[in-house]
Order: C-alpha cells, then structure tokens, then sequence
C-alpha cells in the first residue's frame, strides 16, 4: 500500500504492541465498505434499518457509559505544563505513553487492525493534512469512511514525508476508568483508549482537526477553529462566507444549513454549506482569509432536528448514514425527541430497551427515547444545499467571524465589534451554557473561548496571541468580527428569538455591516442594530420585543465583566496585553 518508511515504521511499533490476529488495510472503496458493513452487523456493532425507506442506513448503540466527549481525561501532553497551559489537562508525555501502552497492550488479541489513510480537507490540497487511524472498531472505520476522505490516494500524496498524524484507537474493554483521549502536539501522535463514542475515537475530527492542528496552526501560521462556513447568496447572485464559532450543540448545524424565510427565499437569498462543526483558515495570496472544511461528513445532533428546524440536515441522513443512540420504530426507522410529535409504538430506546411512549416526560432526560448526544454520521454529498466549494481546494474568502453561545440574559442577538482586536476580546471571553455534547452538568455558564476550550491544543493566552497576530498580517483584508445569541429567554424560560430559519434576518445585517450598507448604534460592548435594522417581514415579533433582546443592560454587563476578569486570571502572563487593555476599556464603558 505504502513504502513510506515512517508509516511502516509506527505499524510495526503498533503491531507488536496490540498483537492483532488480522491487519486490514482500509482502501475507501465501495465494496470494500459493504463488507465492513456485513461484518459489523454480523459482530452486533451495527443494525441494518429499513432499506427501502433509509437505504445504506445504520443504527448504533454505544456503550451507556460512553455517550460523550470525555473532557476530564482528555489531556495535552507537550514536553511543559507550561506550554499546554490552564485550561488543558497536561501529563509528562513520557509518563502518558507508558500508561497507555500498558493498557493499550496485546488489546487487539482476537481482533482486526483496521490501518486508514485519510485527509482532511480535498486530497493533495494545499491546505489539507494527512492522519493515519489505526482501530479495532468497524463501527469507527464506517464512520471514519464518511467523516474523511479515505483513500490509496491519500498514501501518494505522503509520498516519503513525515508530515502526517498518527492515531492509535483501542476500545479495550471500554472501562470509563481506563479512558483516555491523549494529544501529543510535538510528536503528531494522538491515542484513545477505552471509547467507542464519536469525538473520542474519530481521530481526524476534534483530536486532529482542532487539537493538533491548532498546535500546528501556531506553529506554521494559520488556523484551525471550531467553526462552520456558510456562503449567503444575495439576489445578485453574489456569495459571502461566513465563518461561525459556537461551542458543541450551540447550533453550527443548523446555522450552516439554514433555509432562509420564505420573503427571502422569493427574493433569491439562499445559504450554501461550506461546513458545520470545524474550518481550517489560512491567508490567501491576495491577503484575506481562506477556509476550507477539512470534514466530508457531518456528525451532528440527533434531538431537535426535524423538517422544519434543519430540513437539509434531516435530508443529508436518507441514505448512507450511521444513527447513534437514537431511537429504533417498529418499522426499521429511527426516531428522536424533536423529530416530530408522534412518539412511536413498540420502539426500542438508545440503550436498547422497549419504550414506553405513555412514561414520556420532556423534563425528565432519562425518559427519553433517544440520548440528548445521539447523533448522525451523514456523508456531506447528500446534503441539498452543499456548496460548490466543497470539494474545491482553494478554501472560501470569509468575509465576517461571527461567535456566540447560549446566554439566557446577556448577550444582545448580534453586535459587531469595533475592530479585529476587540473582536479577539469578544471571542476570548465567550461564555455559554454546557450542554449534553460533553460528559458533565447540562445548562452551567461557562466561558468558553472561541468554542475552544475543549479543543484548543496549547495555552489559550498563547492562541490568543496567535489571534492578534494573525489580526495584524490580515490589516485591512481582515474578516469582520460579530457576536450572535440566540438563546435570550423570558422570564418564563422560554427562547424570545424565533431563530433557525430566521437567524436569516441577522446574517443579512452582518453582511450589510461588513459592505457598509447598514446602520447601528455605538455602545459599552460594540455596535449594535437599531431595532428598524433588523427586517421582521412576516414575522410575529414587535419591534418592542426585539428592542428587548437588543438592548446591553449595564448591570448584567458590570457582572459579566467582572466574571471575565476572573477569568483573565488564568491565563497569568501568558494574557496579551492588548487583551487586558480591552477589558479596563469595556470597564470604563460601562461606568
Ligand atoms: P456540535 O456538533 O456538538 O458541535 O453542535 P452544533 O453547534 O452543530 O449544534 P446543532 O446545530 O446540532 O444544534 C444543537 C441544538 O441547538 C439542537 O437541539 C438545535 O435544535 C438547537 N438550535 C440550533 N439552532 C437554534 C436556534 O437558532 N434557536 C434555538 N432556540 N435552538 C437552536
Ligand atoms: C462537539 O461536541 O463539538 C461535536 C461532537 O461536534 S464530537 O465529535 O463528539 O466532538
Ligand atoms: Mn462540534
């Protein structure tokens, strides 16, 4: 398959370490993936669905003790604590790779070595990277198959270099005790033991994509984000990209698919998918800022999505798409909480049990059919609205970032900051509600820098250098830098903003600001619209009402900055000075 003296290298290392019984060597092909497919139910892993209603489909179920991503035993293990820095688990990388090696050890004994060779990003592009995966799991070479570009190819672009990412999955006995996500930015080394769940063990997504390559985006000057990218086409026919950091299950999905309101949909607006979960962004030739998706699949949120929330996403998951932890029909069909009202007879729930639509309690998240993290592996090819860019390796020239996060009381629905360095304030003092896409309490605030702090691979002060520096090279041709939320709840709990289609509404006013065409009110955190800029046609909201979730109430705010000061401290002298001097500004705003 390969004569690439580091690859053989690693997989002799590996073999004699794991002592598979069977090596395969995952070539992306079609037949190829049918067998798997055939071996994997035969094993149990998968479950074929109705073939006539979702052709190639399968359901999945992990684990119930692995339905998340793991933060507490995720860990950066660079030569210094230093330079993993607070917010990241840290161990000596030595000490890490003599533990895991030792639970990793003769744990493919019975089993098959599966090697897959994949990029991210269009094969030979520019701006891609390659990994090489190497599993005991079907379930995860299937997904990985969607997820990445799997080919021969992949091995003729390497050629001889060592520029690639190794990753060692073993799902050992998938004890929780024993579990480990493992980076190791300096050796291009990532390991994962003991987990069967998606952001744990699809090494090209959050352990590639975003921790390592962040590392490498430092290093070599670009970047890697937890960031869909839309393209918004005007009448015109013009398209702008958007790119858009939101921690997990805060909504890049639905945002990256979003089908427009009617009236604009009649004028000729409409929104391409570039992605939805990760963008890898590098300065162009011609100074602004490229991005490509380096994901061929979406691997979303089940719960929620239904026709009418995400009709592209529920469309992508037709055909040749992996359920997990959704709920299984009668008829060979799946089902989730927020597809839709008719909650089914005779169904089996995520862990496998039969479910009693009668005991049903929207409150009571252990009543639920599917888990609130069962997600879809769906290739990106299905989705009606994938933009032409896709598969082009040129990257899209992003015209405004845009961040946010579930905030019940504070963020206003969308300001703009006053210029890149205020914007990198924004963004490193994000905060948002958690929620189920990662083990631990649901609903607690927490600042969340950029949508990173799971995912960022050294010390956030020096990323958020990493974001000034990047600022200063861009000058005039830097994207400009927004806020949304739309999360603001009334006092009864319940969302004020419409939001999915209608976000709409608000990405035309970002595009507006970014073409000078619209107007806004200065103000202690940014420039925010004036209720009139924001276009309700045919919505049933007053403009009092919007005016509402516009407004920046100072006293909430004194408190939020209070709260970011704290959070400031973390990062010691390590915290850009530019950054510190943001925040005495935006204090001395609110006096
Ligand atoms: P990850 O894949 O975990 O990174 O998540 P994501 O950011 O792609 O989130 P996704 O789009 O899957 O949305 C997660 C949840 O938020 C779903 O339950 C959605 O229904 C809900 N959601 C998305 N957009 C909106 C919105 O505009 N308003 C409200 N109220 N809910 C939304
Ligand atoms: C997220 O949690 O942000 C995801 C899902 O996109 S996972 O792949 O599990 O990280
Ligand atoms: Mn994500």
């Amino acid at each position: 398959m390969t004569n690439n003296k580091t690859v053989l290298a690693w997989l002799d290392e590996m073999k004699a370490l794991l002592t598979p019984d069977n090596i395969v060597w995952v070539d992306g092909s079609d037949e190829q993936r049918d067998e798997l497919r055939r071996l994997a139910v035969e094993l149990g892993e998968l479950e074929k669905l109705n073939e006539e209603k979702l052709p190639g489909c399968y359901l999945h179920r992990t684990n119930p003790n692995d339905v998340a991503r793991v933060e507490d035993r995720t860990f950066i293990c660079t030569s210094t604590k230093e330079m993993a820095g607070p917010t990241n688990n840290w161990c000596d990388p030595k000490e890490m790779y003599e533990k895991l090696y030792n639970i990793a050890r003769g744990s493919y004994k019975g089993r098959t070595m599966y090697i897959i060779p994949y990029s991210m990003g269009p094969i030979g592009s520019p701006l891609a990277k390659i990994g090489v995966e190497i599993t005991d799991s079907v379930y995860v070479v299937l997904n990985m198959l969607i997820m990445t570009r799997v080919s021969t190819k992949v091995w003729d672009v390497l050629g001889d270099s060592n520029d690639w990412v190794r990753g060692l999955h073993s799902r050992c006995d998938v004890d929780p005790e024993k579990r480990y996500i493992c980076h190791f930015p300096e050796d291009n080394t990532i390991i994962s033991v003991n987990s069967g769940y998606g952001g744990n063990v699809l090494l090209g997504k959050k352990c590639f994509a975003l921790r390592i390559a962040s590392f490498q985006g430092w290093k070599e000057g670009w970047m890697a984000e937890h960031m869909l990218i839309l393209g918004l086409q005007n009448p015109k026919g013009e398209v702008h990209y958007i790119a858009a950091a939101f921690p997990s299950a805060c909504g890049k999905t639905n945002l990256a698919m979003l089908i427009p309101p009617e009236y604009l949909r009649k004028k000729g607006y409409k929104v391409w998918t570039v992605g939805d979960d990760i963008a890898w962004m590098r300065i162009g030739e011609d100074g602004r800022l490229y991005a490509i998706n380096p994901e061929n699949g979406f691997f979303g949120v089940a719960p929620g999505t239904n026709e009418h929330s995400n009709f592209n996403a529920l469309e992508s998951t037709k055909k040749n798409t992996i359920f997990t932890n959704v709920a299984l029909c009668e008829d060979g069909t799946v089902w989730w909480e927020g597809l839709n009202k008719n909650l089914p007879e005779n169904a089996i729930d995520w862990r496998g049990n039969p479910w009693d639509p009668a005991k049903f309690n929207k409150a009571d998240k252990t009543t639920c059919a599917a888990h609130p993290n069962s997600r879809f592996t769906a290739p990106a090819e299905n989705c009606p609205c994938i933009s032409d860019e896709f598969n082009k390796g040129a990257g899209v020239p992003i015209s405004a970032i845009v961040f946010g996060g579930r905030r019940a009381k504070c963020a206003p629905l969308v300001y703009q900051s006053r210029d890149w360095e205020n914007g990198v304030f924004i963004g490193s003092a994000m905060a948002s509600e958690t929620t189920a896409a990662a083990a631990g309490a649901v609903g607690v605030v927490r600042r969340d820098p950029m949508a990173m702090l799971p995912f960022c691979g050294y010390h956030m002060g020096d990323y958020f250098r990493h974001w000034l520096e990047m600022g200063k090279k861009l000058g005039d041709k830097a994207p400009k830098i927004f806020n949304v939320n739309w999360f603001r709840t009334d006092d009864e709990g319940n969302f004020i903003w419409p939001g999915f289609g209608d976000n709409m509404r608000v990405l035309n006013w970002i595009i507006d600001r970014c073409e000078g065409k619209a107007t806004a009110s200065e103000t202690a955190i940014g420039y925010v619209p004036q209720p009139e800029d924001i276009d309700l046609t045919d919505l049933d909201m007053d403009l009092d009402t919007l005016k509402d979730i516009l407004t920046v109430d100072k006293a909430v705010w004194e408190k939020e900055a209070a709260e970011i000061e704290e959070h400031y401290k973390k990062f010691g002298d390590h915290l850009p000075a530019e950054l510190r001097a943001q925040l005495d500004t935006l204090k001395a705003n609110l006096k």
